[in-house]
């Protein structure tokens, strides 16, 4: 465990905040949770962060922001499982070749085709279900023929994508036409450490958040599919 605290400016129901706490189990970190919602935490988080932008760590003097890069400071300082990003070259690219897939690609995917529909009134169209579908052929291509997203060990990897998965999920996502993520989403649940506490709870408090946006939505917009309609493309 790390010796002293380390600050997180965070929101629960955020999905790269909810990676942040993960990789924090992973690696041991005695975090300090910092809710931004005060008016005074947000002033205090674009003192630290210009770009006003949560996850944000402080650590002793040391601020970082973006949740992927956070995630490999804390594992690479403070976990004692090296396998979780290990510093052998290859093996390092490969992982974090799939953060990149993640934040480029996996999640930006749901950003633009649920975040729409959820905060800026737009309906959520069949265009965004083939985009969905194709993002999740990929990762269950990927995983046709190893246990984790980055070979045969659990990784930082996982612990991003995990966290993406369960966000797809919530948002009615059919995971069981994707078999190979279905297997590999057990294990990493399984096995990532304090996953319930950071992800598994946690998700759960964003589904009631945008559930209740939907419930408004329907009542306004009748005359536009919602998310749920789309749900099994
Ligand atoms: N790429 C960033 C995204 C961070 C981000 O956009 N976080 C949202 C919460 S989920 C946020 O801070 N929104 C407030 C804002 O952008 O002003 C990361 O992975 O940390």
């Amino acid at each position: 465990m790390s010796s002293h605290k380390i600050d997180l400016y965070y929101a629960p129901s955020s999905p790269p905040c909810r990676a942040v706490l993960l990789a924090a189990k992973s690696a041991d970190v005695d975090l300090n949770l910092i809710q931004v919602k005060s008016s005074e935490t947000q002033q205090e988080l674009l003192r630290i962060n210009p770009q006003n932008t949560i996850p944000t760590i402080v650590d002793k003097d040391f601020v970082l922001w973006e949740s992927r890069a956070i995630m490999t400071y804390l594992i690479s300082k403070y976990a004692k499982d090296k396998s979780l990003y290990p510093l052998q070259l290859e093996k390092r690219a490969i992982i974090d070749r799939m953060l990149y897939f993640d934040v480029t690609n996996f999640y930006q995917t749901y950003l633009e085709c649920y975040y729409p529909a959820y905060f800026n009134n737009v309906s959520f169209k069949p265009y965004h279900a083939r985009r969905v579908n194709d993002v999740f052929t990929l990762l269950d291509t990927f995983l046709k023929d190893s246990t984790f997203v980055a070979g045969n060990d659990l990784t930082v990897a996982d612990l991003s994508i995990v966290t993406t998965v369960s966000t797809y999920e919530v948002s009615g996502v059919n995971l069981l036409r994707f078999p190979n993520v279905v297997k590999w989403y057990d294990i990493v649940r399984i096995n990532a450490s304090g996953y319930e506490e950071a992800d598994g709870n946690n998700v759960l408090i964003y589904r009631q958040i945008i559930g209740d946006i939907m419930k408004k939505r329907k009542g306004d917009h009748r005359e536009d599919k919602t998310v749920e309609e789309h749900k099994t493309f």
